[in-house]
């Protein structure tokens, strides 16, 4: 049997002690890589002075993790700089926050080469590998250069952008081309399989034989859409479980009569928290008389904190969510919570089933699995009501959300007051269609569609074409 290769640019097992800090994606990779007596290759997370490409290896919860220290210089200039700096702002639209650096381009090829050197020792002949995201799309070019000619996946957690906005990136077609030394591509949506589409068609004189494959610089290439879900089972575990009803009685107890609206991202630009925030001042506005019965509550934990636009936003957030409070708090009442704070995931699942309102409104989100967690953990008999950004990736799979455009206060503020008085009957129709799909379409469901079709076990894509 194959052995399951997957490169992640962090890697982290679940202990299998029963801890609850992993999310579910590492839990269904872990699960995968059992199976197969896989390896899971990244970064340690730690750095040296200099770089040795000395393997740590370990087995962590049934599971061989293999990772790497890298240089304080590659964290700057390959995950801060080309990963955090350059990519993920230019993949979320915001060309405004990309910085274009050449130090962080070679930083981040060195550390592509770097991943791939330590990783083809450890490359048997029948193994699949399975590459994720944004860090580590020139990795199988590293890796063909080595000679491994093992088939390659890549998944691409985040949005793939337009044509228009991908030529912004200097070299874009350089990081494009990369992509061709993969087996399949992955992409969330059938949207942002179209965007990279367009650009091999239109900007690199591609050819599509037929749906789903590609032909560009002299090769072929797979591709193919695969939405991300979440542990659906796992969830509806720890929905029942003693720390999730504590959570969800002491909110019960702390909102009092209060309806409770929630919102729980990372602090990053992208998950639309100021454009939030200011939706529910501006229900606030509106709505005189709603205005007593709610309580908004914002988790939001600071992540990577050594960017600026990061430290910049975090202050925009702290002035707003004071702004709001001074502005309609009274002796008695306070409409906004917000808190910086990491909680476990059953913790979260007592907080998201306190919620009659689930506020997810990213500017734009790869997928968004915040939105499948709060329809996951509801109350079949009443259930809350999801208001979802029309720019999520999950939004395909949703359509029984309220959809709004998260630029518009105004919108927002309407789907609020929509949301909150709506009738149990609809409420209970919409979530049923939600749920059944979050349900369906779990994190299990979308990593056997991906290695299947890797391994070519797909009949109706034999990898006949990848010559
Ligand atoms: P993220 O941008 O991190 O992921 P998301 O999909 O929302 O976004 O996942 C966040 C996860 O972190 C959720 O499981 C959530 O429960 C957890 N989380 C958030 N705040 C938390 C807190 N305060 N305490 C504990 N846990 C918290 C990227 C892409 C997404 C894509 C995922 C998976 O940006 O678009 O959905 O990868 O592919």
């Amino acid at each position: 049997m194959s052995r399951l290769i997957v490169v992640s640019n962090r890697v982290n097992p679940p202990s299998g002690n029963g801890e609850e800090s992993v999310g579910g994606l590492a839990m269904a990779l872990a699960a995968a890589l059992k199976e197969s007596s896989g390896v899971w290759f990244g970064w340690s997370g730690r750095t040296t002075e200099t770089f040795t490409g000395d393997l740590n290896i370990e087995t962590v919860g049934g599971v061989t993790a293999a990772t790497v220290d890298l240089e304080e210089a590659d964290l700057d200039e390959y995950y801060n700089g080309f990963a955090n700096k350059t990519l993920w702002p230019l993949f979320h639209y915001r060309n405004d926050l990309a910085a274009f650096d050449r130090a962080y381009r070679d930083g981040y090829t060195r550390v592509n080469r770097r991943f791939a050197k330590t990783l083809a020792p450890l490359i048997q002949p029948d193994d699949v590998v399975w590459v994720h995201d944004y860090h580590l799309i020139p990795l199988a070019r590293e890796l063909r250069a080595l000679g491994v000619k093992n088939r390659i996946g890549f998944f691409l957690h985040i949005p793939w952008p337009a044509h228009q906005v991908m030529i912004n990136l200097p070299h874009h077609r350089q990081l494009v081309q990369a992509m061709f030394d993969y087996d399949l591509a992955g992409f969330q949506t059938a949207e942002y399989q179209q965007a990279f589409e367009e650009y091999v068609l239109t900007e690199a004189g591609g050819e599509q034989p037929e749906p789903d494959w590609l032909k560009a610089f002299g090769r072929t290439l797979q591709v193919g859409a695969f939405p991300i879900g979440i542990d659906a089972s796992d969830f509806a575990r720890m929905k029942t479980s003693a720390r999730a009803r504590r959570m969800r009685d002491l909110m019960t107890a702390t909102t009092v009569f209060r309806r409770l609206i929630v919102g729980v991202d990372r602090l990053d630009y992208s998950k639309g928290l100021e454009e939030r925030f200011l939706g529910f001042e501006q229900f606030l506005a509106d709505n005189p008389d709603l205005r007593r019965q709610v309580l908004m509550l914002q988790i939001a934990p600071p992540s990577r904190e050594a960017v600026e636009a990061y430290q910049e936003i975090r202050g925009r957030l702290d002035a707003l969510s004071g702004r709001i409070n001074g502005e309609y708090s009274d002796v008695d009442w306070t409409p906004f919570r917000y808190v910086n704070k990491n909680y476990r995931r059953d913790e979260l699942a007592g907080i998201y089933a306190a919620a009659r309102v689930g506020l997810v409104t990213p500017l734009r989100d790869g997928m968004n699995l915040v939105a499948k967690e709060f329809v996951a953990a509801q109350d079949p008999e009443d259930p809350g009501v999801l208001v979802l950004s029309r720019f999520a990736g999950a939004v395909g799979q949703m359509p029984d959300a309220l959809l709004v455009n998260p630029n518009s206060p105004e919108d927002v503020a309407d789907a609020l007051k929509r949301a909150l008085t709506m009738d149990r009957a609809e409420r209970v129709r919409r979530w049923t269609a939600l749920f059944e799909t979050v349900q369906r379409e779990d994190v299990s469901w979308w990593r056997d569609a991906f290695v299947r079709k890797l391994m070519g076990r797909d009949p109706a894509h034999a990898p006949a074409h990848a010559v």
